[in-house]
C-alpha cells in the first residue's frame, strides 16, 4: 500500500477561503442557465454565485476529500442562490457538511422523489446519507460558508438533477425563505 504524506491545509473561517488555494471552481448563473425556475437574464450570465476550494487527494477508497463551499447572498427572481446539487456517481456514498458562516437550507431528496430539507447556520453539521442528492441554498443576507468531508471515490452525477431537478424549491416569500414543491420536477 502507498501511503500519502500526511499534510495541512489552513481555513479562513469567515469566508471559506483554503491556504495554500489547491483546486477552485468557480460557478456563475450563466453556468446554472436551466436549473433555475426563470432562465437567466443576459445581463447577469456573468455573476458568481458559488465557489469550492477543494482539497485534492486520489480518488481511491478509504480516502477522505474535503473542500469548502461559499455561496453568495441574493436570488434570482425570487429562487435563492443555490449550488447545482449532485448525487454520487457512486450513490451510497454519505457525506457531512459543517457550516461556518451565515444561514442556509440544505435540500435532499432520494432517487423516488422523497424530498428532506435541513436547516444550515454557523455550527451545524449535516449528515447527508447516501443515496440522498443534495443541493446547498444561501437564504441569509450574507455569504453561506460550509465544509464537506467526504469518501473521495464518491464521484459526482450532476446530470440526474440537471435532467429532473429537486421536488422542491426555496423560494423568498415576504422577504423569509419558503419550500415549495417544484411545478418543473421531472422524477
Ligand atoms: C461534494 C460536496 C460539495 C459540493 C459543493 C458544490 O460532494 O457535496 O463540495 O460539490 O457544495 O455543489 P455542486 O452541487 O455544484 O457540486
Ligand atoms: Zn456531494
Amino acid at each position: 500500500m502507498s501511503l500519502l504524506t500526511p499534510f495541512t491545509t489552513m481555513l479562513d473561517l469567515a469566508d471559506g477561503v483554503l491556504t495554500p488555494q489547491r483546486k477552485l471552481v468557480e460557478r456563475t448563473l450563466g453556468d446554472m442557465d436551466g436549473m433555475y425556475a426563470v432562465s437567466v437574464p443576459e445581463s447577469r450570465r456573468n455573476e458568481v454565485v458559488y465557489r469550492v476550494s477543494e482539497i485534492p487527494v486520489p480518488p481511491a477508497e478509504g480516502n477522505l476529500l474535503s473542500s469548502t463551499t461559499t455561496i453568495e447572498p441574493g436570488t434570482l427572481e425570487g429562487e435563492y442562490h443555490m449550488t447545482k446539487g449532485h448525487f454520487h456517481a457512486k450513490i451510497d456514498r454519505a457525506e457531512i457538511y459543517l457550516t461556518l458562516a451565515g444561514e442556509g437550507r440544505l435540500v435532499m431528496a432520494t432517487e423516488d422523489g422523497e424530498p428532506a430539507v435541513e436547516p444550515m447556520g454557523r455550527g451545524t453539521i449535516s449528515y447527508v446519507p447516501g443515496g440522498w442528492a443534495h443541493r446547498s441554498v444561501n437564504v441569509g443576507a450574507e455569504p453561506l460558508v460550509f465544509l464537506a468531508a467526504f469518501p473521495a471515490d464518491a464521484g459526482y452525477d450532476y446530470e440526474t438533477i440537471e435532467e429532473q431537478g429537486f421536488p422542491v424549491l426555496v423560494l423568498e416569500r415576504n422577504g423569509a425563505p419558503e419550500v415549495v414543491p417544484n411545478p418543473r420536477y421531472r422524477g
